[in-house]
């Protein structure tokens, strides 16, 4: 005789129909943000076992090297990701169904026990409860892994505005080594539990969609919900209908609602959504932002020659010795040379220098202030400040606030040495509240402006506040 069994709750498939798809966005689009940098491998010192990812892998998947649109989807689906785990958790907490998820005393013992019976190792019996002590460690791990991804990944996106919490991680680079670690570790658990739903086969798999499954009548903690024998059958062949029907056309529309994202009209390279999720990110940084608020600042032996990297606007007809700053403001053009400039206060700082494309360098740098330069040369006020390349070719724009920053500095001066041409000589901006992109090199013109100046790589899919 066999009756239907309840077997999964709503909070179980939840995770699996709606977490889980969640989780695999951001990781696809993880996958994107990551090709960029060389720092993600696996080895020992200078050697390299693996690097992550190998060419042939994005080949392999056909996966497009697209930092910039990878992290605006990064960014976008970081809210859904965010409040759908906040509701999940919500709802087995007022549901009471955590009881069953959440491992007690004894779930150790007996995932020990699950390990050596999967592995053949030794014939136990398993328990016949709902979740047995290996099933409660895997969600619990991975709604609190989804919890640290979530905590490593704003303290990666913002370590400026909190950098309180990147330095409880253990700064930026570990910070950025455990969200790294925390996405290899849900794909381990991915492969592993995709192997063990092949092995148990189509009645566990319809009881996860369906969440019931038939089982012997005299089972002791089978929740009996009347039916038996044939009208058990019957009943299960309806809900599982149900269910796939269900299921299909959330995967239908979840298709669609991807496929008219992508569609949207784009600005500055971006569908449009993705791009207003990225100001709104913007505009909470930005509330967030204060004049108080510093980077990190570090011991000046800990600076290290940062790699050389962008050339955009360096063009070699450059003639250093005729260099003037340009600065256009409401009350016309001036020049200023680089003894003009000098003349200033001169600060020196050791920052980290984070470039986008996940790899950063702490540095000293030596120059002026730009508060201290505009008060010299007195614009009038404007919104913004626009800086370009003597040949107009790289050009960043910066918000008053972050212009007047206090370690808002236009160098001279990298690790107690001139500028090298390649890094920006004879003048450069170092902003480390910033990602590197904005630090712009080889200055040409400033203009202080009430438009929002155009931004090189704000027009190829970038954020353009990017304030950490
Ligand atoms: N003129 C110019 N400035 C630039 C770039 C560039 O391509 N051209 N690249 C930017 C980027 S992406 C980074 S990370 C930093 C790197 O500075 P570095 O080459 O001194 O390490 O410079 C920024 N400034
Ligand atoms: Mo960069």
């Amino acid at each position: 005789m066999t009756t239907l069994e309840k077997k999964h709750s709503l909070a179980v498939r939840w995770f699996h129909w709606i977490n889980v798809p969640l989780l695999f966005l951001m990781l696809w689009s993880g996958l994107l943000i990551y090709w960029a940098n060389d720092v993600y491998r696996l080895g020992l010192g200078d050697s390299t076992l693996i690097h992550f990812f190998p060419d042939w892998f994005y080949t392999l998947l056909g996966v497009p090297f697209q930092l910039a649109q990878g992290m605006a989807l990064h960014f976008f689906f970081m809210w859904f990701f965010a409040i759908n785990g906040a509701l999940y958790v919500a709802y087995t907490w007022l549901s009471g169904e955590w009881r069953y998820l959440v491992p007690n005393r004894h779930s150790f013992a007996e995932a020990l026990r699950v390990l050596l019976h999967d592995l053949h190792l030794k014939r136990v019996e398993l328990p016949a409860r709902k979740f047995n002590g290996a099933q409660q460690i895997a969600y619990t791990s991975i709604i609190l892994m989804g919890a640290a991804s979530l905590v490593t990944g704003i303290a990666i996106y913002k370590p400026v505005q909190f950098a309180w919490l990147t330095t409880l991680l253990g700064g930026y680079e570990w910070a950025r080594w455990e969200h790294f670690w925390l996405a290899m570790g849900y794909v381990v658990f991915f492969v592993i539990h995709i192997a063990q739903v092949i092995r148990a086969g189509w009645n566990t798999f319809r009881a996860m969609v369906a969440g019931y499954d038939l089982a012997p009548a005299a089972v002791p903690g089978a929740v009996a919900t009347g039916a038996t024998g044939d009208a058990a059958v019957q009943a299960l062949r309806g809900r599982t209908r149900r269910s796939f029907l269900v299921l299909g056309l959330g995967a239908a529309s979840a298709a669609g609602a991807w496929k008219w994202l992508m569609s949207r009209s784009t600005i500055g390279d971006v569908p449009y959504p993705m791009r207003h999720a990225l100001e709104f990110n913007e505009s909470l940084s930005r509330h967030y932002f204060s004049d108080a608020r510093l980077a990190p600042v570090f011991a000046r032996e800990h600076a290290v020659e940062p790699k050389v990297n962008g050339a955009e606007g360096l063009s070699s007809d450059f003639e250093p010795d005729a260099w003037q700053l340009r600065v256009v403001g409401r009350g016309g053009v001036r020049s200023f040379s680089l003894e003009d400039i000098k003349r200033l206060a001169r600060v020196e700082m050791t920052t980290e220098l984070k470039c986008i494309e996940g790899w950063s360098a702490i540095v000293h740098w030596a120059g002026v202030r730009l508060r201290d330069f505009a008060a010299m040369y007195h614009p009038i006020a404007t919104r913004y400040v626009g800086l370009a390349t003597p040949d107009g070719a790289y050009y960043v724009g910066l918000d008053m606030a972050s212009a007047l920053h206090p370690q808002t500095l236009l160098c001279y001066e990298i690790n107690g040495a001139p500028l090298s041409l390649e890094h920006g000589a004879p003048l450069r901006l170092v902003t480390p509240v910033k990602y590197g992109l904005k630090s712009i090199k080889r200055i040409g013109t400033m203009t202080f402006t009430d438009e929002r100046p155009p931004d090189f790589w704000a027009e190829r899919g970038y954020d353009y506040y990017l304030g950490h």
